[in-house]
């Protein structure tokens, strides 16, 4: 056909067409949304749900949290499921990624006491997604870990492995029939770094040095085990996929010079090569970059072991391609550039940082969100994938996560660019050769954003919060992803009306206006001190 041109790119039918210079998503590429059990469920002690060290969290340190908010109730998902799943059918999603609740489903975490009322919950939403044909994309563990299992020592015991397992059996036992994706953990980076080595997230140690490797390495364990149990016991029958989910920003060098791209490809090896090198590389274990800088600080340290654990022969065999897919969790971007000497009063001696000898900014002119954390450089995205394709010799990526917060309001048109532009990065990565497999935005809805608690929005439908109901109202974002995952393609011009409109605190015009009474009550301040 006229103006029609086909560029093969892979084997596996992922062809991607152009149509009148336009670019399309192949038809076996997968489109979903994605939230987890803490952010939204609520009913955090209904029908005999255990606390989870979120909760625990929450209720014992409210001053943790930005807004002294807590996910007793959030979205309210245990009530409005039907709701959640009418918001799928709206958007045409292919798959739906959410997370069970361990301690809804076993309440102290331990399968010697399952919650059938936690079983029956999830039992619903899977069914209700089937008969709108869209797949249930499970993970296991997106950081609500038993408050239980924490007061054995949490992941930095190796007794957890043992646990995860069985919980994992009693998921793959129940909802393995229907379930055909499932991802063990969501994030180990957050999980174990801004969990133990900063008190960022929950438990919230503040413990530098020690615990991230020792939690990485009784996660990785508890991954490869629960694996070995679906391969084994389950993938025969029930033919579903099994992967893990890692994060990291991408890490664009700060110049061109040697140092500087050296530090950033010590970083991308210590905040993803640490989980994902033991999965995906030839060699297996960890990075040796990391092996040899942990080993030798610790030395120089006065430690007699490295603060990293060591795996054994088999655990390395274990792990290797323990992994169906590469599932990313990606926002943002950090320029990178080595420590020094100057610079090395910053950390703390040990420490992850310090071991992994960098440091990172974010460009002032890249537009910001509505988290401090997250600017936007959509091709960060494109290196990144890049960068997995050549490091692990081209594995099949599932984008888990990707998305922007905003403070409020419907008509998010920031939203709108971002999505388009970091989905045109990773078609821009595909038509290079790399093997993407499908996208997940973040979020189906505004949920409870961890420690910045309900002041960040990342949501293609608005919640709100006010309304017991918490009803939920599509944004413009909503209906613009609706209409890539429909038509395929990235209207550039495709700026919808959200459903109701709802203003936003962040609008151009306050947010000028804010800036302005900041700069000047700086400057009369600084006026009457002289
Ligand atoms: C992810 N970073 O966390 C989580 O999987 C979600 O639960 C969360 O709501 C979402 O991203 C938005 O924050 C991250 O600093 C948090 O690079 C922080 C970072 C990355 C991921």
């Amino acid at each position: 056909m006229l103006g029609v041109r086909l560029i093969i790119l892979l084997c596996n039918c992922l062809v991607i067409v152009r149509v009148h210079g336009q670019r399309k998503f192949p038809p076996g590429f997968k489109f979903g949304v994605g939230t987890s059990a803490y952010q939204i469920e609520g009913a955090w002690n209904d029908d005999g749900k255990g606390e989870s060290i979120w909760d625990h969290l929450t209720h014992n340190y409210p001053e943790k949290i930005a807004d002294r908010t807590n996910g007793d109730v959030a979205c309210d998902s245990y009530h409005n499921w039907k709701r959640d799943v009418e918001m799928l059918r709206e958007l045409g999603v292919n798959m739906y990624r959410f997370s069970f609740s361990w301690s809804r489903i076993m309440p102290t975490g331990i399968s010697n006491e399952i919650n059938p009322a936690g079983i029956d919950y999830y039992n619903k939403l899977i069914d209700e997604l089937i008969k709108n044909n869209i797949e249930s994309m499970v993970t296991l563990y997106h950081w609500d870990l038993p408050q239980r299992l924490q007061e054995l020592g949490g992941w930095t015991s190796r007794e957890l492995i043992h646990y995860f397992k069985e919980y994992a059996r009693v998921a793959f036992e129940t909802f393995g029939d229907r379930v055909k994706w499932w991802t063990t953990f969501n994030e180990p980076l957050q999980t174990c770094m801004f969990s133990y080595e900063f008190d960022s997230m929950s438990p919230g140690y503040d413990f530098a040095g020690i615990p991230c490797y020792l939690c990485t390495h009784h996660l990785l364990l508890s991954h490869a085990e629960a694996v070995h149990l679906y391969r084994t016991e389950f993938q025969p029958t029930q033919k579903g996929i099994i992967g893990i989910t890692a994060d990291t920003s991408w890490n664009e060098p700060r110049s061109d010079s040697a140092e500087d791209r050296a530090a950033a490809e010590r970083s991308l090896q210590f905040y993803l090569g640490w989980y994902m090198h033991p999965i995906f590389s030839k060699s297996g274990n960890y990075p040796q970059v990391m092996i040899d800088r942990v080993g030798n600080l610790s030395q120089q340290q006065g430690f007699i072991n490295s603060r990293m654990p060591r795996f054994t022969g088999e655990e390395i065999e274990r792990l290797k391609g323990s992994s169906d897919f590469f599932g990313i969790n990606s926002y943002t971007t950090s320029i990178v550039y080595p420590n020094d000497a100057e610079n090395s009063a910053h950390y703390r001696i040990p420490s992850f940082d310090h071991d992994r000898n960098a440091m990172g900014y974010q460009d002032p002119a890249w537009p910001d969100s509505g988290s401090d954390w997250l600017k936007v450089y959509p091709k960060g995205m494109y290196s990144l994938l890049s960068w997995i394709r050549s490091e692990y010799d081209n594995p099949p990526v599932y984008v888990t996560e990707n998305g922007v917060s905003d403070r409020g309001g419907t008509k998010d048109v920031a939203r709108i660019d971002y999505y388009n532009q970091y989905l045109n990065a990773v078609l821009d990565a595909m038509e290079e050769g790399c093997d993407v497999r499908g996208y997940v935005a973040w979020s189906l809805m505004d949920n409870f954003e961890w420690r910045a608690g309900l002041t960040e929005r990342f949501g293609l439908y608005y919640v709100d919060y006010e309304d017991p109901a918490r009803t939920r109202i599509a944004k413009s974002s909503a209906k613009a992803y609706a209409n890539i995952v429909k038509t395929r393609v990235i209207d550039p011009n495709y700026y919808p009306e959200p459903d109701v409109y709802i203003p936003g605190p962040n609008s151009g015009i306050s947010k000028t206006i804010t800036k302005f009474i900041l700069i000047a009550g700086f400057i009369i301040q600084v006026m009457l001190f002289y």
